[in-house]
């Protein structure tokens, strides 16, 4: 079992970060970032649409894929990997969980404390002025729907390419990986900067880094250990071999 060769590594550990991208929740049925969008969508590169530039040019196309993303993701589940690594924080003295996810799935599947860098499709605040909205606003009459304090046009709580990481997000998850001594990279292709570079950091400062990922990655000349395996799959055997008691799980190799 692939699993079994990182539990040693996880039993030394005593502070070990998780950064977990789009690939975590693939399983749960939400596309990836990357991955060719479907139906109306096909024929537009995310990478395109998620930048402040394409809300100013069409704010109502770029709300309508937010509502058509935020709809996917409220019809999808946590899957195994999400319910695993909500478990993982019983299994070691000290976890910090860090995602560039939008999705909320962690927190849905149990995990009490997520560092989300890039915010969340849960969650509008308004373009103009950042004041967020209660609730998820309906695009009727108007598309985008307008804030309720300023008028202003309302936007998803994410960070667009070109705008900074909310600065506390950013800096508590610098501080845990310096403190590292285990990294975890978790579905995601690790371009995307400055959430890609806190898997160089882990390595540059000596920390054990374990990637999973059934792709290899520009991190994957600097982790300790590979696997390619799908994410829901592989962490729950991570976590049946850490319940066994010692010893036992490290000889299923
Ligand atoms: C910024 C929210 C300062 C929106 C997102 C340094 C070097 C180079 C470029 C830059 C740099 N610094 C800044 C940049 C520019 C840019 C950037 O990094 N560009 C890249 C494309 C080169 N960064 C920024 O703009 C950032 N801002 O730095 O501010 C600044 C200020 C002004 C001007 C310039 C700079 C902001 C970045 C945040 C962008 N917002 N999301 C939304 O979601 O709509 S990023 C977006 O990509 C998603 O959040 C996603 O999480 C993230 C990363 O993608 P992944 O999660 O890795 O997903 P992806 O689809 O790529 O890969 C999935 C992986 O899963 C694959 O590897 C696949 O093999 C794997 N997989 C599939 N199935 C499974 C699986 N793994 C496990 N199990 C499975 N079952």
């Amino acid at each position: 079992m692939v699993a079994a060769s990182v539990v040693p590594a996880i039993r030394r550990a005593r502070h070990v970060v998780v950064m977990t991208g789009a690939g975590t929740s693939a399983e749960s049925g939400v596309p990836t970032f990357r991955e060719a969008q479907t139906g109306l969508w096909s024929q537009y590169d995310p990478l395109q649409l998620a930048t402040p530039e394409a809300f100013e040019e069409n704010a109502a196309l770029v709300w309508d894929w937010y509502v058509w993303r935020r709809n996917k993701v409220l019809a999808a589940e946590p899957n195994a990997g999400h319910l695993a690594l909500a478990e993982l924080e019983s299994l070691v003295p000290r976890l910090t969980l860090i995602t560039q996810n939008v999705d909320g799935l962690h927190q849905r599947a149990g995990s009490p404390h997520v560092i989300e860098l890039h915010g969340s499709l849960l969650r509008a605040r308004c373009f103009e002025r950042g004041h967020l909205a209660a609730t998820w606003p309906a695009c009727v009459p108007q598309n985008p729907p307008r804030c309720d304090v300023c008028g202003g046009r309302m936007r998803p709580d994410v960070v667009w390419f070109h705008e900074s990481l909310p600065t506390a997000a950013l800096q508590e998850a610098e501080q845990a990986v310096l403190a590292a001594d285990l990294f975890f990279s978790i579905g995601t292709s690790s371009v995307v900067y400055p959430a890609a570079g806190l898997g160089m950091l882990a390595s540059e400062r000596g920390a054990t880094v374990i990637e999973i990922n059934p792709s290899a990655t520009p991190l994957t000349p600097h982790a300790d250990h590979v696997l390619h395996e799908p994410s829901g799959r592989v962490l729950p055997d991570i976590i049946a071999c850490l319940r066994d008691p010692p010893g036992s799980a490290e000889s299923r190799r």
